[in-house]
């Protein structure tokens, strides 16, 4: 399937990548990553980017350069990384002549022509492997765009999704001299702000059995100055306590008129209960959306019984 995929980029003139919205590292990395690579290795094409890019999470990337694809494109290869289902594409991909799906999710809809589907810890891995595989130009920036997505979605080789092909990729990646460190600070140095929210939610959180949790109402965000996703970007504040096996982090989603669940677990299965929620995911790092705080409970209940079953 590999050489397939290769072959029907050799074949097109045009070709634009998808990823998911809401995009996290793992889906900007790979879409900026392999533009890199296309870019570097095929001059001649068309390439571009689809999708809504007006994200703080973006400028983690440093990475400007790119084109964003016109609304009149058509007939064009389109390549869709790290989306389960076809409703979670960012941008409309109905004018593609054909399609290649690029994903490390539980397989729930395989809308590609042609379709790589590899349990995986990001589709940065599967996306290093391959052009490692294909043994075309791989430069240092494209390595560091994979590598920001490989570590952000194993969380720096963490989860149990890291595997051999994990650490596969992360060699061919840094084969090309990539400066991890200087990575490691862009992504993870805080300010003194950040202090700041951790001190309202250590100060804030609550306890359910084996379930820790905080909630951050809108008056919540606006005395910290923080807007919903900042505030659940916290979550893993309440990661690697003994006690804690499932860790939640809530917040009021005031445009939407709903609250946002993200929660993260040592070896319980979340994605289960995410997907009761309007939601899904990982094993152990799923995202669900309720209507109200009645809702909250309700959830809060199921995730307490889930950490209490052996
Ligand atoms: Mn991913």
């Amino acid at each position: 399937m590999n050489i397939q995929i290769l072959n029907k980029i050799r074949e097109y003139d045009r070709i634009v990548l998808f990823r998911h919205v809401n995009p996290d590292l793992d889906c900007l990395g790979a879409q900026f990553g392999l533009y890199q690579w296309l870019t570097d290795n095929f001059n001649d094409k068309k390439i571009s980017l689809a999708g809504d890019f007006d994200f703080d999470i973006v400028n983690l990337f440093k990475f400007h350069d790119f084109q964003k694809v016109s609304d009149d494109a058509g007939d064009y290869l389109a390549i869709v990384m790290d989306t389960a289902n076809y409703d979670r594409i960012d941008g409309d991909v109905s004018k593609a002549k054909e399609i290649i799906k690029i994903d490390h999710h539980i397989v729930v809809d395989s809308f590609g022509h042609i379709n790589l589907e590899l349990f995986s810890s990001s589709t940065c891995e599967i996306l290093a492997n391959l052009v490692k595989e294909f043994g075309l130009i791989l430069t240092k920036e494209t390595a560091r765009l994979f590598y920001i997505g490989i570590i952000g979605d194993s969380n720096r080789f963490l989860y149990d999704s890291t595997t051999p092909a994990t650490f596969k990729a992360a060699i061919a990646l840094l084969e090309t001299g990539i400066n991890i460190t200087g990575i490691y600070d862009e992504l993870y140095l805080k300010d003194a702000k950040d202090l700041e929210i951790k001190k309202y939610i250590y100060n804030k959180y609550q306890v359910k059995g084996n379930v820790a949790y905080f909630i951050l109402n809108q008056e919540d965000l606006d005395a910290l100055d923080i807007t919903r996703e900042k505030g659940s970007d916290n979550v893993n504040l309440l990661a690697g306590i003994k006690e804690f096996k499932i860790w939640v982090a809530i917040t009021q989603d005031t445009l939407h008129g709903n609250y946002r669940v993200s929660m993260r677990s040592r070896n319980k299965d979340v994605r289960q209960v995410a997907e009761k929620f309007n939601g899904g995911g990982h094993r152990q790092a799923a995202g669900a959306r309720v209507r109200d705080l009645g809702e909250v409970e309700q959830l809060l209940e199921m995730l307490k019984e889930l950490a209490e079953n052996e």
